[in-house]
């Protein structure tokens, strides 16, 4: 701990420097979305000042260099998570419409009646809603997989739902409401033995731990640019080449087709047969620079700071008196999710508002992880790199002050 640069990076995010109602800022809402390096925002100002014109367009000198910044960012991200292709690398809103992408393509063209799709009891409702919709267009069959009191997936059980009409699973990396990192490589394993194809929700998982969708040898990776450090409005999705040669497009418009027309159209080669449209330009390569600077860091380093406040935090959260974590699965992410008897999530947020802690009080968009632990709502403090031990003490003192309020 004592060798990860906290005090650059700290310095390195202008926000963090803000205070919020004359108290010093404390985030740990960055499961919701994390702040962002003068880097990210100098990138994006810059493009704006120099470079920004449309791209895959223009002959003229703006177009061309926003073009190469853009595809620049696209193989950034084909290193950071090591797909073997830029090719592989589809820039999307997020993880959510990376995930309704898959469903009303891949889904669409090869999910029928009677199929089933398995997904887990801690799914965040983007994947869970988007499958339902797919169901009710196909009549597939969506089964869930069950976890136990402490957040982890029952693997046995997991297995045993997987059958001849499992057509595809789509499961969390890191549950965004209990920090559960799942066990995703033994999950690809046993599903593509039976040559089932895996959607990892990669969203939680990509800015807490060093991601290798080759080693993972999952099918399809999903996540979103703002909880990577980087702007909103961006995300990939990441899928092996062949699945998604083999995939029809999922929007129709300019920049996706070879040929149109008034037939018939031809679609473009990959990854702009997933591209239609005007994309977010200078965000993508906004998220670009948020990978470079990530990188500078190590996401090694990043995972064992942070599993290191983690554990600070899990201690000192267990010595207050009618604190209950909602998530204590073995292998976690710097997330903690809390109830505090009967005092309510909104005002155990409203309070630490007072006090310029950030958090999160609501269902997280998993609403039946909530109704599995029998609560509306729990208290989430999720923490990011530049987070430290002294914010923490901040956070449990401000904790013991309100539980003094409420009685
Ligand atoms: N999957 C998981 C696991 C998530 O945590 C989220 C967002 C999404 C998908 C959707 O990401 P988006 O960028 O497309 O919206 N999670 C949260 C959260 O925990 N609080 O606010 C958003």
């Amino acid at each position: 701990m004592t060798t990860f640069p906290i005090e650059r990076i700290r310095a390195d995010f202008p926000i963090l420097a803000e205070k919020i109602r004359g108290k010093d800022l404390v985030y740990l809402d960055n499961a919701a979305s994390c702040q962002k390096p003068d880097i990210v925002i100098e990138c994006m100002n810059h493009v704006y000042r120099h470079d920004y014109a449309n791209i895959h367009r223009g002959v003229h000198t703006l177009s061309v260099r926003s073009t190469d910044k853009y595809e620049a960012a696209r193989e950034k991200v084909r290193d950071f998570i090591n797909a073997e292709s830029s090719k592989e690398i589809i820039f999307v809103r997020g993880a959510t419409e990376a995930i309704n992408l898959i469903a009303q393509t891949y889904g669409k063209a090869n999910i029928k009646a009677g199929d089933e799709i398995l997904i887990t009891a801690m799914e965040h409702h983007s994947n869970i809603v988007p499958w339902q919709m797919l169901c009710e267009q196909t009549e597939a069959v969506l089964r869930v997989a069950p976890m136990n009191q402490v957040g982890e997936l029952l693997f046995d059980d997991f297995t045993q739902l997987l059958n001849e009409k499992t057509k595809l699973v789509a499961v969390v990396h890191m549950s965004n409401a209990l920090g559960t990192i799942n066990p995703v490589k033994d999950i690809i394993a046993a599903a593509h033995a039976k040559d089932i194809p895996v959607l990892l929700d990669g969203a939680q998982a990509i800015p807490h731990i060093p991601v290798d969708v080759q080693t993972l040898d999952c099918d399809f990776y999903v996540f979103s640019g703002h909880k990577l450090y980087g702007p909103s409005g961006i995300g990939v999705l990441y899928g092996k080449q062949a699945f998604l040669e083999a995939m029809p497009p999922y929007q129709g418009g300019g920049d996706m087709i070879r040929t149109v027309t008034f037939e018939k159209s031809t679609y473009a080669a990959l990854p702009h047969k997933f591209e239609a449209g005007t994309p977010a330009i200078a965000e993508v390569i906004g998220l670009g620079a948020a990978i470079g600077y990530l990188n500078g860091i190590g996401m090694a380093d990043i995972a064992a700071y942070e599993a290191e406040l983690l554990t600070y935090a899990t201690e000192q959260a267990k010595q207050i008196d009618g604190l209950k974590i909602i998530g204590e699965a073995k292998d976690k992410g710097a997330i903690l999710s809390f109830t505090l008897g009967k005092i309510h999530p909104h005002d155990i947020g409203t309070m630490l508002d007072s006090l310029g802690i950030a958090i999160r009080a609501g269902h997280h968009c998993a609403m039946p992880v909530m109704e599995f632990y029998g609560v509306p709502a729990t208290a989430r403090a999720s923490f990011a790199m530049y987070n430290t031990k002294q914010e923490i003490d901040v956070l449990m003192e401000g904790i013991k002050s309100l539980i003094k309020v409420f009685g």
